[in-house]
């Protein structure tokens, strides 16, 4: 197991926790590939994922300390190494919840909307300082920011440099909860640990088609949504639901 990525695990829910305090938890190599790891092959009997960073900050982005001159290849297989990991964790199939304090920063703010549910406090700072810095995002920031914000409010925060708090990213859907100081994992928690009772099924295909689906033209769309409809409602979960519902009981899914 990496020092970087510390991983515990809650009844159905993997914890992992960002764990390089001294540099913010700036994303290293080394703790690019423990989550390419982690995702690539996560143990059968997790439900859903909690992500956060220790020592009162999320992820400062990339680690500045480790960037090289790259040239225009070497640039271009990091960036799509990032994708390739952001990916994973988006489109893995696992429910993945983001529990943010302090800096949410860059490639920290690429890695928190590749997450699914993402839960701010008071202390939290949303930057893409890369404007600043000569450099461009690369980690996925233009597609998943770029929707959230979209590219005029993108381009403004990147010319700027600006910082927006976690009431502002509530406002602006940078995080979904605002939570008072101090309790975005136990808010993180609350919500995997519910998100994790859903038929499984559910919430595979909750994640592999929404984010696809707003790619598409309209027809295409709906299409895809009877399809997903199709595999969902027909599976043994749903005929437990149903029941559960009509019996005023718990459904327990596979
Ligand atoms: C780092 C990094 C880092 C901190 N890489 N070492 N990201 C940034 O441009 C953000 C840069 N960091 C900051 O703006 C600030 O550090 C913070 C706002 C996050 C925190 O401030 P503060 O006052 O609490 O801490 P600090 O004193 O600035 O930093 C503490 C240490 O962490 C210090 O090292 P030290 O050896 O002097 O103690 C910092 O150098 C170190 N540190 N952030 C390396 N990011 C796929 S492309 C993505 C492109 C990007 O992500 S670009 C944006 C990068």
């Amino acid at each position: 197991m990496s020092e970087d990525l510390k991983i515990e695990f809650q009844d159905a829910i993997a914890v992992l926790t960002m764990n390089r305090p001294d540099k913010r938890n700036a994303m290293s190599e080394g703790l690019l590939n423990a989550l390419d790891a982690f995702f690539s092959d996560p143990p059968e009997a997790v439900r859903a994922v909690v992500i956060k960073g220790s020592g009162g900050h999320y992820c400062a982005g990339l680690d500045l300390s480790e960037q090289k001159m790259r040239d225009a290849e070497g640039t271009m297989r990091h960036s799509r190494h990032w994708h390739q990991v952001m990916d994973k964790i988006q489109f893995g199939g696992l429910p993945v919840v983001s529990a943010m304090e302090g800096a949410v920063i860059g490639g920290g703010l690429e890695l928190a909307t590749a997450t699914h549910v993402r839960v701010a406090d008071p202390s939290t700072v949303f930057q893409l300082p890369e404007g600043r810095r000569g450099i461009f995002v690369g980690g996925g920031a233009t597609v998943r920011v770029g929707r959230i914000l979209g590219a005029d409010r993108m381009t403004e925060m990147m010319l700027t440099g600006r910082k927006y708090g976690a009431d502002d990213g509530l406002s602006l859907g940078l995080c979904h909860y605002c939570v008072p100081p101090g309790e975005a994992e136990g808010k993180a928690m609350e919500l995997a640990a519910s998100i994790s009772e859903n038929a499984r099924l559910s919430n595979y295909v909750m994640i592999q088609a929404l984010a696809r689906i707003e790619d598409m033209a309209k027809a295409d769309g709906f299409f895809t949504e009877s399809l997903a409809a199709a595999l969902t409602q027909t599976s043994p979960d749903a005929v437990e639901g149903l029941a559960a519902f009509l019996e005023k009981r718990a459904p327990r899914f596979r």
